[in-house]
């Protein structure tokens, strides 16, 4: 190599920002449901209706399914900042993962979405429930609440009279948040002696709530659903984009939680770089590929 060009390239890797060590999701333990746009995952027809979504775990063996056409979301190949796929939902999709995911105390969420149409209220990204009176389960959605976006995560227990709600402020108002309207949420449920912990964090702001009782898994007659309410098709939802998912089965360190947020913030959110055009005696362009090098990560 020209010695010109390695000290350009010098330049440019120390030009780069510094970002914290991203944690492939799947080197973090307990991960239960690994949800990635990425086309191997995603079975779908000439138009890109998505009739499966399946998680990239070898086990347990998942998929998120969707028979009926009119109710199937639509895959878009660059569709987040960094030019990954999403699955786009337009008020009338929802997928259902076909068998229910396994949890024993304590549960870690994450989803990287979008919002398309900020002003609808009640919008489901996951819920799940078991069914019957007063129909126990757990929900992570996007709320309207004096005309200021939300982020809303609840968890009723079947002794519960009421559900626990929490919720974390967006924005000031309706106007995009987030990274060019991307957003990374996460969102745990554990208990302790203490209780029952709620935590739901998202742009860097975090809400947290504790109550009393134990976090029990939910098993019954609903699986989860992504993108509208588990038990009905009459109203919860999505008008947006969801680009992965992931579940854990316990509640994940702080430096876990922001690992895990960091792998996806790189490979989902942060935009390409512009390519780099150097004219150098003659003409030497460099160009600067950073999806590459999150490929090789990968
Ligand atoms: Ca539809």
């Amino acid at each position: 190599m020209h010695p010109l060009v390695t000290i350009l390239g010098s330049l440019c890797l120390m030009a780069a920002p510094v970002l914290a060590q991203p944690m492939v999701p799947d080197t973090v333990s307990g991960l239960k449901l690994w949800m990635d746009s990425g086309s191997p995952y995603v079975t779908r027809n000439g138009s890109d209706q998505v009739s499966a979504w399946a998680s990239r775990l070898e086990s347990p063996v998942v998929s998120g399914v969707q028979a009926t056409m009119s109710r199937q979301p639509i895959w878009i190949e660059e569709a987040t900042p960094s030019k990954q796929a999403a699955l786009s939902f337009d008020g009338t999709d929802r997928l259902n993962l076909d068998q229910q995911i396994p949890l024993t105390n304590a549960l870690t969420a994450f989803v990287v979405f979008s919002i398309s149409d900020l002003a609808i209220d009640n919008q489901y990204l996951l819920d799940t429930r078991m069914g019957g009176t007063p129909n126990p389960g757990y929900s992570l959605l996007y709320r309207v609440i004096g005309g200021a976006p939300y982020l809303e995560a609840s968890y009723r227990h079947p002794d519960d009279s009421a559900a626990t709600r929490i919720q974390l402020k967006l924005a000031d108002d309706l106007t995009t948040f987030g990274n060019d309207g991307w957003v990374i949420a996460s969102l745990q449920i554990a208990s302790d002696a203490e209780g029952r912990h709620l935590s739901l964090s998202a742009l860097g702001n975090e809400a947290t709530d504790t109550k009393t009782g134990l976090f029990t898994n939910l098993t019954g007659a609903y699986n989860l659903a992504i993108g509208a309410l588990a038990n009905n098709y009459s109203d919860g939802f999505l008008r947006g984009e969801v680009a992965s998912i992931l579940l854990y089965d316990r509640a994940l360190g702080e430096g876990e939680i922001t690992g895990v947020t960091d792998y996806l913030n790189q490979f989902y959110v942060i935009p390409e770089p512009q390519t780099v055009a150097l004219l150098v005696g003659g003409l030497v362009i460099l160009g600067i590929r950073r999806a590459q090098a999150r490929a090789g990560k990968r």
